[in-house]
């Protein structure tokens, strides 16, 4: 008998090392929305579902609410997948966060083929379809998306500043999102901010000129595809001075790839997950440093590291991990590093 009760009780203690984590929700650790990014095709996946739903209170759609998705060559629009996105946010109690009106990198055909006034009144058309569809559930909307170049000198020359104005092309798309949805805050986006920061202050240049001009700008977004190996300390001054404008601002695409592309990379995996979990643990203490009615949602761009974008393609070597939750649905050093900060 109680050599009976001594297994049972091994067996238990053997489940309970072996039974995967339960992450408390992190949504539940937070007062502001825990964003996530998401695709249609990943509705049917159980273990998004659970982890998205479970974890998170605003989605924004990964790539299926922007222009390459709803404008179609000929200057039609296609709604299926971004409604299904709107429908699914409000079928799940999750606040939609819209992404992307304008953006150099989505050049598009019908764009192109456009010249002298029409130009203009299609921009104006396309702004005030897209966000007018979803105006009263949107809570916000990346209007003008990677305005900066690369290097963090100067702005980026693209199909639209060429044809309105560079300034110009980024008011006028602030204007006409306003005049189609009242209530969004309206964001500008961009990457790198952190990571370089001479970017980081031609972005809060341009914010403050555009507001001088009387743009809308409503709020800051910050991707935050966090560089791992940048000084400590560069990522929270660049949240500090984000804040001096008193804008709501969007943490709005994180995450901390452990790769290190094009160099011999001597870091051992503790290295880098140590470095990774430092500079995530740095942002999240710095977004929690704003004042209340500044946080306006701390989004994580994906849910597994499978999900990442930066697990697609060319550069995947298949291990890195750079979001909250492996590809088996544990949470991840990252999780703990963002959810104790969120706890603190
Ligand atoms: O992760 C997104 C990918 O699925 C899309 O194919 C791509 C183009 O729409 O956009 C990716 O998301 C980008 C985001 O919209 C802007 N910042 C960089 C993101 C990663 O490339």
């Amino acid at each position: 008998m109680a050599s009976t009760l001594a297994l049972a009780a091994c067996d238990r203690n053997a489940a309970a090392q072996s039974a995967p984590r339960v992450a408390p929700p992190l949504k539940s650790l937070a007062a502001f929305p825990v964003g996530t990014c998401a695709m249609t095709g990943q509705f049917d996946d159980p273990q998004w579902l659970e982890l998205a739903t479970r974890h998170f209170s605003q989605l924004t759609p990964e790539w299926e609410m922007k222009m390459e998705y709803i404008l179609l060559a000929d200057g039609r629009r296609r709604w299926d997948a971004p409604d299904r996105i709107a429908a699914f946010a409000r079928g799940h109690g999750l606040r939609l966060h819209a992404t992307t009106l304008i953006w150099y990198a989505q050049d598009h055909p019908w764009f192109k083929s456009l010249t002298g006034e029409r130009f203009g009144r299609e921009y104006d058309r396309w702004i005030a379809d897209a966000a007018g569809r979803y105006a009263g559930q949107a809570a916000g909307w990346d209007v003008v998306n990677e305005p900066v170049a690369e290097d963090g000198d100067g702005l980026r020359d693209c199909l639209y500043s060429r044809a309105l104005g560079q300034d110009g092309y980024m008011i006028r798309a602030f204007e006409q999102a306003r005049a189609a949805d009242p209530q969004a805050v309206l964001f500008l986006n961009d990457y790198n901010l952190e990571n370089n920061p001479r970017k980081g202050a031609t972005f809060l240049r341009l914010v403050e000129r555009l507001l001088k001009a009387g743009a809308p700008v409503g709020g800051i977004g910050t991707q935050s595809h966090l560089d791992i190996e940048i000084p400590a300390g560069q990522t929270a001054a660049f949240i500090r001075e984000a804040a001096q404008f008193g804008l709501p601002i969007h943490v709005s695409e994180l995450d901390a790839s452990l790769r290190r592309d094009g160099a011999f990379d001597p870091r051992t995996p503790k290295q880098k997950r140590d470095q990774q979990t430092a500079r995530v643990a740095e942002l999240t203490e710095a977004f929690m440093a704003l004042p209340p009615a500044q946080r306006y949602a701390f989004t994580v761009w994906g849910v597994r590291d499978t999900d990442s974008w930066l697990r697609r393609g060319d550069k995947d070597d298949g291990k890195d991990s750079p979001l909250l939750f492996d590809a088996s649905g544990a949470p991840t050093p990252m999780f703990d590093a963002v959810a104790g900060a969120f706890s603190r």
